[in-house]
């Protein structure tokens, strides 16, 4: 499974937005599979676990604060060099300088809150992979 997974969440924003349904079609057109998924909402303890990397960051607070304010569905999917393709499909953190057409371009609000994770290495897909699925979840 490695190198051809990533685990991604549509975050609050753009679940409150509306916009889970547009999104998973952009995902699926664009050569992912779905291996697991889940709606579901982060506790604020969660929330700072998985993010727990950017602690000493001076948005750390904002950042749990906001990914634990709503639901999110979280997913791990599948596709050849799925992490680099992934963030290629949803554009550059901040949606100011995100490519056009990808799902931040299309969906994010500003920096914070970007409408999508997507896993930034291998390694990451795997550990937040399982952070959120137990083995039985995942198809
Ligand atoms: P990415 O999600 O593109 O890998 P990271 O890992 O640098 O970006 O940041 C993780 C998350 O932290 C982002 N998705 C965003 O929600 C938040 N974030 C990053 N930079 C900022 C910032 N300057 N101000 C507020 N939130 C930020």
């Amino acid at each position: 499974m490695a190198g051809n997974i990533t685990f991604t969440m549509i975050k609050p924003d753009a679940v409150r937005g509306g916009h889970i349904g547009a999104i998973l079609k952009q995902i699926n057109e664009a050569g992912f599979s779905i291996k697991a998924m889940k709606y579901t909402k982060l506790s604020a303890e969660k929330a700072g676990e998985f993010y727990a990397v950017h602690k000493e960051r001076p948005f750390y607070g904002e950042l749990v604060e906001f990914m634990s304010s709503g639901p999110i569905v979280a997913a791990i999917l599948e596709k050849d060099n799925a992490v680099a393709d992934f963030r290629t499909l949803i554009g550059a953190t901040n949606p100011a300088e995100a490519e056009a057409g990808t799902i931040r371009a299309l969906y994010a609000t500003n920096v914070g809150e970007n409408a999508v994770h997507g896993s930034d290495s291998d390694e990451n897909a795997q550990i937040e992979a399982s952070f959120h699925f137990a083995g039985t979840e995942i198809f």
